[in-house]
């Protein structure tokens, strides 16, 4: 463990740690963040007011349209001078959401990031190929200084020009590759097509950024014969590190001396128990550059406090179902991408990208799953493949109840992504 006297703390350590970070965060962002202010007063709720952890569900949430109403720096606790990093969001509609970092921040990120990375199974004698973009997004940087900090060895990759990437994969002798799920599963493909992956050295693949399913994960172990681990995190509440999965995958574990979750049903305003599934709020307990209280993350989960096998005792969040936002609703059924794809990965023919195409057809939601075959010859031979066909549309039913169309394609015939894939088209948006 990177930080044993938190990582193993007893809960009651945990939760009085918490509640005393989380009453000077509150009077911080309070008198320095015009934006609390105006929220608390208006509701007449003072810093003070705040006595137990529960107390917390008196604050207001802060949303996604606050960071973007307070663009670019107005949600900044400290001067300017003090901040000694900007990142932003790649969103790709309106303004981006913006972090600043104090010198504190990124040493306390750093931190975060070396723990996630010891629960995955790394050490300092690791060879990082960080393959996340380097820039405004907070994946390349932020796993960079936690490996660093770590005291493994980093190549600052970024992504992109994915032969080369191959190629260094194998002369520098990576052994733990940072990716998205996607762009990793676009490596191993590439690594494949160009008879090297026996050549390969890696022997954990560490995802996050983009949601994945339990047999996306079994298929790179299966490719990459690697250990494939999670971490969570978003740009809002500083970017990557809010939690991680350890060796035992049973949820990742959250850095809970720096943030504090919560799972919440909006609509009904209520803070849910622990097991059930809602929306994940997030309050930075120690952000110096720019706190955020209650950050409703769109993000879907649940927690458990239940001590885990691997020794550490701070909450689990289980794998992000998806985004609030991205859940489709198709004739007045919810289906989330990742139901889709936990049915096309466990299916041996069928390649690992797909896509889907959601329309409106005389007044009618249609649904229709593209996905690359595994081998050609399969698409020449129209019995094996009308028989592969009716067996995806039944798991498909049997998954989200629901008529999906299918259509295999050859593989490599749908695009990659070198980021954040999109594997979702509306065309009812338009
Ligand atoms: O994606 C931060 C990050 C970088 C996390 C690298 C992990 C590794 P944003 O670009 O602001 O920040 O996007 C945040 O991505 O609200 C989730 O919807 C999604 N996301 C991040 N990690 C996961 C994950 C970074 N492990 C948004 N599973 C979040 C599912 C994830 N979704």
């Amino acid at each position: 463990m990177f930080s044993p006297e938190i990582e193993k703390a007893d809960r009651k350590t945990i939760r009085e740690m918490q509640l005393e970070r989380l009453k000077h965060i509150v009077a911080y962002a309070y008198e320095r963040v015009p934006m609390y202010k105006e929220r608390f007063d208006a509701i007449g709720l003072r810093p003070e007011h705040i006595k137990t952890l529960k107390d917390i569900e008196h604050i207001p949430y802060t949303t996604k349209d606050d960071l973007r109403d307070n663009y670019p720096f107005k949600l900044f606790a400290v001067p300017m001078k003090q901040i000694i990093r900007l990142h932003a969001s790649s969103g790709t509609t309106g303004k981006p959401v913006v972090c600043g970092y104090t010198r504190k921040d990124l040493d306390n990120w750093s931190t975060c990031i070396a723990r996630i990375l010891t629960m995955a199974g790394a050490t300092d004698e690791d060879i990082f190929h960080v393959a996340f973009g380097y820039g405004l997004f907070t994946g390349g940087f932020g796993l960079h200084y936690g490996i660093e900090k770590l005291g493994a060895t980093v190549v600052p990759v970024s992504s992109g020009n994915t032969e080369r990437q191959i190629m260094l994969l194998k002369d520098f002798g990576a052994t733990a590759l940072i990716a998205t799920p996607s762009y990793a599963m676009y490596l191993a493909e590439t690594a494949k097509k160009m008879g090297v992956l026996q050549d390969l050295k890696l022997r954990l693949v560490c995802m996050g950024a983009e949601a994945s399913t339990a047999e996306m994960h079994r298929s790179l172990q299966e490719i990459f014969g690697a250990f494939p681990t999670e971490n969570y995190g978003l740009t809002e509440v500083g970017g990557p590190g809010v939690s991680g999965e350890c060796r035992e995958k049973a949820g990742m574990h959250i850095n809970e001396d720096m943030f504090y979750p919560e799972i919440a049903n909006i609509e009904a305003g209520k803070t849910l128990p622990e097991g059930e599934r809602g929306e994940l709020l997030i309050t930075t307990l120690t952000k110096e550059g720019m706190p955020v209280l209650r950050y409703r993350t769109k993000d879907i989960t649940s927690l458990t406090y239940e001590p885990c096998k691997c020794g550490r005792t701070t909450a689990r969040m289980a794998r992000v179902v998806g985004r609030t936002d991205d859940m489709l609703i198709i004739r007045g059924v919810n289906v989330f991408p990742s139901q889709i794809e936990s049915v096309l990965m466990a299916m041996p023919e069928l390649g690992k990208t797909y896509e889907i195409i959601v329309d409106r057809v005389n007044y009618m939601d249609t649904i229709e799953v593209r996905v690359e075959v595994g081998d050609t010859g399969l698409l020449t031979d129209y019995s094996k493949l009308e028989e592969l066909v009716a067996r995806i549309k039944h798991k498909l039913r049997v998954v989200v109840q629901l008529d999906v169309k299918v259509k295999l394609v050859e593989p490599f015939s749908i695009r990659r992504a070198e980021g954040k894939v999109k594997r979702v088209t509306d065309l009812r948006k338009k």
